[in-house]
């Protein structure tokens, strides 16, 4: 095995290296995308205008730092959700809250998102998403698909193997890429073995006060962390996650950290860090809890497996978990139950950096190595005890029996998938239907839009025989992962209620007004078809007059409470938009730093007489 993994991972190295191999596991080049454009498979995504699609995609929008929105089987995009970039058309990122907690940064690289959960299954409630660019978690409601919260995890480099949340939503794991020392303190190069760290963060999401926490945090060395998942049922209160770098490369990691045969799979006990936690066995570092698992020892094992893994799985019924090779044409099952024994006889095979190692042979059900597949990286499941794997160099999403490691059926996908999605396909009971690969390389399948293509997302029906694509569709860079849910789940409301009590809600049309205190001026406004009214007393009530130098603070509350009646806010010339939904009350700061004579207008077509909705900003110039 040692020698086959050594010889085949030299070969999928250089693939990865150079080019992508085209072909399906005869050898043919792949050449079937005519299969989505069949008369059947165009009925089987048909939804007619008016009906509405039996699921919502998530997909991750990669380093555009947004969510897009799609509906499945149609694969129509719905919508884009800003997280961790600016948008200037909702204007997130310019309002008060999403600039608060957009803080310094305009960009994110947005990996993995993960529903909340209850019971192992999806509840519909909310939808988590991390930030590889600048170690950030987000939250957002699926009431109103915004963003209610941002997190920045202090001493952690890049959370990409996150966020997969526990069956209840207790925690979502943030393990880190890039190690780094505490506080991103400055430490030579040379000092990477003693001074750098792979920070494992548990963070939390209080329902109540709508906020991400940082409950804990573990020290474990300086390994990149690649991909997590959290245990389910009888793995519950486990999480597992790959490493590679093992090899501490701190250059050219390429060659350097696909050294070793073996990598590690981390299994840790998050029931046990808790414990560790409330009994004081932590240390404070910048202001966080931190477990160091060579003092405080337990919860946390190491699994060896085919080096470099990329993603590792947990089966829906929480029994095993799976690695997926990547340097290695194999998917590895393991079992939790034997890991467990193991744990519980302290049958440890040595130990690292103070972790215990469990013993690979023991703990391992079977290697599975489908003919000529290369590159295998996630796997997801159905509702019938299968897997599905995607196989990035082969090109292919190759289904197998979970019990067996038999293989079922394959089909070529176009081109290079990265992850594949099924339907609910992270709960306890996947629903089978469907499942789509979401494939880094769209080529020659759509018109060309210059040297740099579009990502593609191909839907494949899992109903039939034989996997089925049905429909490609591309999409905006860079759907890392994605997560579908039964549409029936989620439940956004219609328009914000009328709360008279929401500070600087302003709802009857006399009421709004304009207040100066020092430098500040502060407007209580509303958003009406078709007007602005700033100050209800004046004789020009759309006018806002100010001195150059204030600081200018505007509320505006929608008080048109009418299904999809939304209002913009745009000042010409400021570089200041924000949306306002209905019953909405959003505010905007600004200094006027610009005299002059600047009109301001509703940005968001509302009404026939959209266009007359505008005003005037007047900056009295000093002196
Ligand atoms: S990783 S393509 Cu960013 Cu999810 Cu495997
Ligand atoms: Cu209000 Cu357009």
């Amino acid at each position: 095995m040692k020698k086959l993994i050594a010889a085949i991972s030299g070969l999928v190295l250089g693939a990865l290296a150079s080019t992508v191999i085209f072909a399906d596991f005869n050898g043919n080049n792949n050449n079937n995308k005519n299969q989505s454009s069949t008369a059947s498979n165009a009925q089987k995504v048909y939804v007619p205008f008016g009906q509405k699609d039996e699921y919502y995609l998530f997909a991750s929008g990669g380093h555009s730092g947004q969510m897009f929105i799609y509906g499945v089987p149609s694969m129509r995009h719905i919508r884009t959700i800003p997280v961790f970039s600016p948008d200037s058309a909702t204007g997130h990122g310019w309002d008060k809250h999403s600039r608060e907690l957009m803080g310094e940064y305009n960009w994110g690289d947005l990996h993995h998102p993960a529903f909340s959960e209850k019971g192992g299954e999806y509840d519909g409630k909310y939808m988590f998403a991390t930030d590889v660019a600048n170690n950030r978690a987000a939250v957002m409601d699926l009431k109103t698909f915004t963003v209610k919260d941002i997190l920045e995890v202090p001493n952690t480099g890049g959370p990409h193997c996150a966020a997969f949340v526990t069956e209840n939503t207790e925690y979502m794991f943030l393990p880190t890429r890039f190690a780094v020392p505490f506080g991103h303190d400055y430490a030579t190069l040379d000092e990477y073995k003693t001074k750098y760290k792979g920070v494992m963060s548990a963070v939390t999401f209080n329902e109540a006060k709508q906020k991400l926490n940082v409950a804990y945090q573990v020290a474990l060395p300086p390994w990149s962390f690649d991909l997590s998942d959290a245990g389910k049922k009888t793995s519950k209160d486990w999480a597992v996650m790959t490493t590679y770098n093992t090899e501490l490369a701190t250059t050219e990691q390429e060659i350097n950290a696909s050294q070793k045969d073996r990598d590690y799979i981390v299994l840790f006990n998050w029931k046990e860090l808790e414990k560790m936690v409330a009994a004081g066995k932590y240390d404070t570092v910048n202001g966080q809890k931190m477990i160091d698992p060579a003092k405080h020892r337990g919860g946390i094992y190491l699994v060896p497996t085919a080096k470099s893994p990329h993603g590792v799985d947990v089966t829906p019924d929480g029994k095993r978990f799976i690695a997926a090779g990547k340097l290695a044409p194999a998917m590895t099952v393991f079992s939790f139950e034997k890991a467990f024994k193991a744990i519980k006889d302290k049958k440890f095979a040595g130990e690292q950096e103070g972790i215990p190692i469990l013993d690979y042979e023991s703990i391992m059900e079977r290697e599975v190595n489908p003919e000529n597949a290369l590159g295998p990286l996630h796997t997801q499941f159905d509702d019938k005890g299968f897997a599905y794997t995607t196989m990035f160099i082969s090109s292919e999403i190759v289904k197998w029996n979970v019990d067996s490691g038999e293989t079922v059926d394959r089909v070529p996908v176009q081109y290079s998938p990265g992850h594949a999605v099924a339907a609910e396909g992270d709960t306890v009971s996947p629903d089978g239907k469907y499942i789509i690969a979401l494939n880094k390389i769209a080529k020659d399948s759509y018109l060309s839009v210059g040297p740099s293509h579009p990502e593609s997302m191909q839907l494949i029906d899992l109903t039939g025989k034989k996997m089925e694509i049905i429909q490609s569709v591309p999409v905006n860079p860079e759907p890392h992962y994605a997560q579908i849910i039964k549409a029936n789940k989620v439940k956004p409301i219609v328009v914000y209620d009328k709360d008279t009590k929401r500070p600087n809600s302003i709802w009857n049309q006399k009421d709004a007004h304009i207040s100066r205190s020092g430098n500040t001026v502060e407007v209580n406004g509303i958003a009406m078809r078709s007007k602005f009214i700033f100050d209800a007393k004046a004789e020009r009530k759309d006018v806002i007059s100010v001195k150059e130098g204030d600081k200018v603070v505007i509320h505006l509350t929608n008080i048109d409470l009418d299904q999809d009646i939304t209002h913009g806010f745009g000042i010409n010339s400021y570089n200041l938009n924000m949306e306002v939904q209905p019953g909405q009350t959003q505010t905007i700061e600004f200094t006027a730093k610009k005299a002059g004579t600047y009109p301001l207008y509703c940005t968001n077509f509302c009404s026939a007489l959209h266009q007359e909705m505008s005003g005037y900003l007047l900056v009295e110039p000093k002196g």
